[in-house]
């Protein structure tokens, strides 16, 4: 097939999901033409299968704020028409989804047919998609499309419930190269961050409110206080100065490390004996599937898709938004306690497999299979 992927090309999970799945299909022999503004993170090797197509904005004294949308539906349309793609499939709905809408109309004039599918993946829905502004385009566009998947039976349930949806949403749930993200002994990186053989806390994000990064360090506080421990915060967004002026206050400095946002990520992770991810809401929680993949056990909140994820007690525990000391009791339990930290070591990996590529790739070529008709 001839699948084109639009998606945000910066770290966050929606667009390491998609730029995962289309190498994933490339691998299959589909030809997968990516659709973005900027070379997508994950997207850093050359593959015969795969095409990228920079959308440029041109900009003009008028614009205040350059049309992205509009350039982005044009280039969609040039590449439908020129590549022949099948099918477009779209992650994140804002605005995917209506520039989607919007090309697929343009090329209908020109007398092709294309369809579009929508994959929803959370604050496109949970967030911004809710605000007023935004929710009318988001509802229809979302209507219109040929199909939609959600990555969670958490995040499908929210879309019914916040918007007027006629259609059937699919669950389709992220997935994890395993081959990639396994454990590996990396003694001297290890030693690196913990020459002292101090237990790794392990916390990547964007750093944005949703976050809830002030909890990670409001917990590794509590665990620092019982054992030497360090811990690493990987990604970089709006919320880092003021965690590294609080990590100052705290007297903290020592043993937290902000690395920043790392390419090498399953490195990082093979490194950690805990992941920490105390969110205010998560679809899914990609990091953490990737971090269990590693072997690395998850100390997180309890809201959106994470139980689906985090299996309370089998892959690592989950407690109430904002529940500090729960989820500190819960990381000093694991980190003191080799045989259970072994045991969800073992759980983590085994649910990881259940979310393994080879497991998720397939329910997208059906579903495509089945719009292209
Ligand atoms: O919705 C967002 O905050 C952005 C989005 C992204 O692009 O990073 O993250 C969402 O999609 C990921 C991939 O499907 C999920 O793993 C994240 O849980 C989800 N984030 C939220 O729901 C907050």
């Amino acid at each position: 097939m001839r699948i084109g992927i639009v998606c945000y090309p910066t770290y966050g999970g929606s667009g390491v999901l998609a730029t995962e799945l289309g190498k994933a299909l490339a691998d299959k022999g589909h030809m997968v033409h990516f659709i973005t503004y900027q070379q997508p993170v994950r997207l850093n090797a050359f593959h015969a299968n795969i095409y990228y197509h920079e959308v440029q904005v041109p900009t003009y004294p008028l614009f205040d704020f350059p049309p992205y949308e509009s350039a982005l539906s044009s280039t969609m349309v040039d590449v439908i028409l020129n590549q022949q793609l099948d099918l477009l499939h779209v992650h994140y709905a804002i605005p995917h989804a209506s520039t989607a809408y919007m090309a697929q109309q343009i090329v209908a004039k020109q007398g092709k047919h294309i369809p579009f599918i929508t994959t929803l993946h959370g604050t496109d829905i949970t967030l911004v998609g809710k605000d007023k502004t935004y929710a009318p385009v988001v509802t229809f566009s979302i209507n219109e499309s040929n199909a939609i998947t959600a990555v969670s039976n958490n995040l499908r349930e929210e879309t019914f419930k916040s918007f007027p949806i006629d259609k059937e949403i699919e669950v389709i749930y992220n997935f994890v190269d395993t081959a990639r993200f396994k454990r590996r002994d990396m003694p001297h990186f290890r030693d690196a961050i913990a020459p002292k053989g101090e237990k790794i806390l392990l916390h990547v994000s964007n750093f944005r409110k949703v976050k809830r990064v002030p909890d990670v360090v409001k917990i590794f506080k509590q665990v620092r206080e019982k054992m030497p421990a360090k811990l690493l915060l990987v990604g970089d967004g709006p919320d880092r100065p003021m965690i590294e002026c609080m990590c100052r206050d705290m007297g903290l400095c020592d043993d937290i490390r902000f690395v920043g946002k790392q390419e090498q990520l399953e490195d990082v992770m093979s490194i950690a004996d805990l992941f920490l991810l105390p969110s205010d809401y998560e679809s899914f929680g990609l990091a953490a599937l990737e971090a269990m993949a590693s072997q690395v056990p998850v100390i997180s909140s309890n809201a959106g898709g994470l139980p689906e994820i985090n299996i309370n007690g089998q892959t690592g525990f989950t407690s109430a938004v904002g529940d500090v000391d729960r989820m500190a009791a819960h990381a000093i339990e694991v980190l003191q306690d080799e045989v259970l930290l072994e045991k969800l070591r073992k759980g983590a990996l085994e649910q990881a497999l259940r979310f393994h590529i080879d497991n998720i790739i397939p329910q997208y070529e059906r579903l495509y299979e089945k719009v292209i008709g």
